[in-house]
């Protein structure tokens, strides 16, 4: 399904390119972003490396790495729990971190921030507590064909559990290959339908979805949000309360933060409604032999000793990002990947996922050729410095709907310039060569 931009022996017609250099240099008021980023910094196979796996894992600055050992030099004590003077001081960062994150998402309290391990959980969180609360048989969770396994796999446990059935809004094909066909919401957006769990940027496609409207449509029906924000946190400007959504969960390592931390943004009145999603210290109110009560949110929802360094770092993140600018990352990402697209339109044979030219895009763009393995290509891509991702990204059902066993995936942040598109093309136009013998 699909057509490829260019079929072998077709020559691709490949527009003439805006001055992407000055763009690039402009946008970020000519501040030089990758002095910031150590990792950046070094040969791969005797190659500079080109690092185009940012949709796995984005590389931290030195802001943050720097905040995250100054934590653990000076204030690291437990949170919440002690009466000294470090205990006070990492209680008040974390809690800081908290506000810090509030803001970066436009949430009303800081209280509806819950800090998780990342999307991942956010999302088990939603299914697990909110979701076994209110959903019976004879409900519908509609979720979408281009979904993530984090917001699937969560869902279909909370079906199992709760007899509630699972509804999907299609993907289209062709011109528009793995954008969401947004003909067909209406139609399922059935009264039986109780939570509409989609994502905000797709990791496979690199389309952005229209994540206000989605939610304006489910709100008016009076169906509760989730959206999973793992691949737009770092790379969009997020207001939760402009998109309407109930529920927006991310990861901090996505967004130049660390492994480990994440959060789950829960409007007040539906996270004081849920009920635990663990049990443990920190949690409650008042603990008996046979029965407990809780605290309200966001303690309720995090059980045992917090990831209070990390989240620190996060914070910290979120003014990194801020000072770069929200916008200006987002201009740099859909330019970087409308670019890339161009230059890989120019490979005899290869078939682009997403936006096609000129739509709205994210800086994730996935590719395939047909006679070249996409473990193949990144092996060979590795050997010239790049990092790229091969596989089906955690997409199974949306690469057998799309009729793929998996993809090769750029994804570009900040620190990425359009030299190193450059690179990457060679690379391929070496692969190819190796395979096709010519
Ligand atoms: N996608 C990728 O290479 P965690 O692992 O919890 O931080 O994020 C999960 C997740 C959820 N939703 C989307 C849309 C995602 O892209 C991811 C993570 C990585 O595409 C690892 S599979």
């Amino acid at each position: 399904m699909g057509a490829p931009f260019a079929k072998p022996g077709q020559t691709p017609m490949v527009t003439a390119l805006p001055p992407w250099r000055s763009l690039f240099t402009s946008m970020f008021n000519g501040r030089d972003l990758r002095s910031d980023f150590p990792t950046l910094h070094q040969q791969v196979h005797g190659k500079p490396l080109v690092y185009l796996d940012n949709a796995a894992t984005a590389q931290k600055p030195q802001v943050v790495i720097d905040a995250l050992s100054r934590f653990y030099e000076r204030d690291n004590s437990n949170v919440h729990r002690g009466l000294h003077a470090l205990s006070m001081r990492a209680t008040d960062a974390y809690e800081g971190a908290r506000s810090r994150v509030a803001k970066f998402v436009n949430a009303a309290d800081p209280a509806e921030i819950v800090f998780t391990r990342g999307t991942t959980e956010s999302i088990n969180l939603v299914a697990a507590s909110w979701g076994a609360a209110n959903l019976k048989p004879g409900d519908v969770i509609l979720l979408t064909e281009m979904e993530h396994h984090s917001n699937l796999v969560p869902w279909q446990l909370v079906a199992a559990r709760t007899g509630a059935k699972l509804r999907y809004l299609p993907v289209l094909g062709a011109d528009v290959e793995g954008g969401l066909d947004l003909a067909q919401l209406d139609a399922l957006l059935t009264p039986e339908v109780k939570v509409f769990a989609f994502t905000h940027v797709s990791n496979t496609t690199g389309t952005i979805n229209p994540v206000a409207d989605l939610c304006a449509k489910a709100r008016a029906r009076g169906i509760v949000t989730v959206i999973d924000g793992a691949q737009s946190i770092g790379h969009l400007p997020v207001d939760v309360r402009a998109v309407g959504c109930d529920f927006y969960a991310f990861s901090g390592h996505k967004m130049a933060g660390v492994t480990g931390i994440g959060a789950l943004y829960g409007r007040r009145a539906l996270l004081d409604a849920m009920p635990p999603y663990q049990g443990g210290g920190g949690m409650i109110s008042n603990v008996e032999f046979f029965e407990s009560r809780w605290k309200p949110s966001p303690e309720r929802f995090e059980a045992g000793t917090p990831n209070f360094g990390d989240a620190v770092a996060l914070g910290v993140a979120c003014d990194y990002l801020d000072g770069v600018g929200r916008d200006a990352i987002a201009q740099h990402d859909a330019e970087l990947g409308g670019l890339a697209c161009e230059k890989l339109a120019t490979l005899p044979g290869i078939r682009l996922l997403g936006p096609r030219p000129g739509a709205p895009r994210s800086g994730v763009v996935s590719f395939a050729f047909a006679d070249v393995h996409a473990h193949d290509v990144v092996t060979f891509a590795d050997e010239d410095g790049i990092a790229l991702r091969g596989g089906h990204h955690c997409n199974q059902p949306l690469m057998r709907k799309l009729g793929l066993t998996g993809t090769t995936r750029a994804s570009f942040y900040i620190y990425n310039t359009p030299e190193e598109i450059d690179v990457l093309v060679s690379s391929l136009q070496r692969t190819l060569k190796f395979f096709r013998g010519a």
